[in-house]
Order: C-alpha cells, then structure tokens, then sequence
C-alpha cells in the first residue's frame, strides 16, 4: 500500500445495526454496488465489516459474522482497484477473510482475542491495531482516563510490542487512537489536538471519526448532518500525520484531501 500520501479508507458496513447507516448496505448486491462508487470516487481501501461496533452493540456469532462479510470480500477482492480491509476480532474471520482475498485486517480490539496474533501472523497481511477502552456494549458508561494522551499512548505502544513478541513485523502496522471507543468528548478532543504525539510510534496512523459522537456533540447535528465536521475532522488528522482517514463519505473527503496535497506541495 503506498502511505506516501494520505489515504481514504471507505466504510462498508454488512451489518444491520451500524450507527451511520443503519443497515443501508446490508444486502450483497447493494454492498457491492456501494464498495465499487467509493472507489470511484478515490477510497483506496474498502473497509468490511459485519460487526456493528457503535457504543452499546451486541456481539454476533462468528457464523454469522463469517457469513455477512466473506462473500462480499470474494466478491470485490481482485475486481476493484483498492485494497480490501476486514473489520474484525475474530481470529477465523481474519483467517477466512485473508483466504477470500482480503489485503488487510482492521482490529479494533488490537488483537487482543485469544489466537489473533497467531492468526495475522500467518495471514502476512497488514494490520490496523486501534486502541478501545472496555467493549462496545458498555465502552460509553463513563470512560475514565489518568491521561488519555498517555494512556492510549501506552497501550498502542504495548500492542506494537506485543506484535514483535508475535513475530509480527512493525512494518505491517498501523496504529489508531480508536476516536469514540470509550472515550467522552473531551478525551477525543484532547486526542485529536495532540494526535501528532503519535507519529513517535514510527507506524502509519488510520484514523476515524466520519459521522461519530464527537462531530455530533461539537455541532450538536444529528448523524446525517455531521458530512462537514467530518470532513473537517478528517483535515485535521492527516494535517497531524494521519496516513488512512476512516470515512464514509468518501467523495468530499477525497477533494479536501486533493486540497490539501496541492498546498503541501505548492512552493
Ligand atoms: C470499525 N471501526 C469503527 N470506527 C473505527 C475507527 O475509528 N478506527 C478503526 N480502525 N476501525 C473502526
């Protein structure tokens, strides 16, 4: 994948409960179809998933999980012009994932699950390790940090150890600060204004914070309102050295992005 500039990772949930879209992508075809227009439109990776992992979601089987995004993935991988990313924790998800043609794996849980680590060892495949304070269903009953800068810090600094112990090369990680995964405004406020502090890490960094909470409180806009703020969001991350921004408004973040290439690079 070439990190030389910053990248946009397109959302596509195959699940009936994301907070976002609500299921809007829940059917093959329509997921199909969607995956293909943010490519068009300049996503350079697509990012699956069939787990919802919205503040209060209820975990699925693996079955089930495995059902929702593996046909999707053999779908479209080798037929888009984009890498294909599975949003997942489950070792046999990433397992079957990699075999149906998926060029990386999306952990919001760090590969903390038993077996994880073995298992993206095997696969060669990058991987996203994000950083989340307790679990979907209950990461927003009052978030507690000593110093969320320090804490997150710590913890990515830990999980990229953890993956060398593995036999996990650093050089097929990203990082994330996992914006809105027990977290309160403040603390993704606070993250985001100091987000540089994590390029010390020596990994590219994805991050995402397209339609969440965070936009939500700042404007106080419902989800379908929230396309500006996060977008410029978006503009903040990768101006603080973001290398894949998360969104799933693909298009309007892509031409900020062209914006802001065109000043980087101007004399
Ligand atoms: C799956 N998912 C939802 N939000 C996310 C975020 O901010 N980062 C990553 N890596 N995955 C996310």
């Amino acid at each position: 994948m070439d990190l030389s500039r910053p990248v946009v990772m397109g959302v596509l949930n195959v699940t009936p409960d994301s907070f976002s879209d609500g299921g809007r992508f829940f059917c093959k075809d329509e997921a199909l179809a969607q995956a293909r227009l943010m490519v068009e439109q300049g996503a350079a990776i697509i990012d699956i998933g069939g787990e919802s992992t919205r503040p209060g979601a209820a975990p699925v089987s693996e079955q089930e999980e495995l059902d929702r995004v593996v046909p999707v993935i053999e779908a479209l991988a080798g037929a888009i012009d984009a890498v294909v990313s599975v949003d997942t924790s489950t070792p046999a998800v990433m397992r079957e994932a990699a075999a149906a043609g998926a060029g990386m794996i999306n952990d919001v849980r760090a590969l903390e699950r038993p077996g994880a680590l073995e298992c993206v060892k095997n696969t060669a495949l990058p991987v996203c390790l994000m950083h989340m304070q307790g679990q979907p269903e209950s990461m927003q009953n009052n978030p507690l940090y000593q110093d969320v800068l320090n804490d997150v810090y710590t913890y990515l600094q830990a999980r990229l150890e953890a993956c060398g112990s593995a036999g996990i090369a650093p050089e097929r990680i990203v990082l994330d600060p996992g914006f809105g995964f027990g977290k309160t405004l403040q603390h993704n406020l606070s993250l985001l204004k100091h987000l540089d502090q994590f390029t010390k890490l020596e990994c590219p960094m994805l991050v995402g914070m397209s339609r969440k909470s965070m936009i939500g409180a700042v404007l106080d806009k419902p989800v379908a309102e929230r396309l500006h703020g996060s977008v410029a969001a978006a503009l903040i991350a990768v101006q603080s050295g973001a290398a894949i921004v998360r969104v799933h408004d693909v298009a309007p973040t892509v031409d900020a992005l062209k914006v802001w290439s065109a000043v980087l690079e101007s004399a």
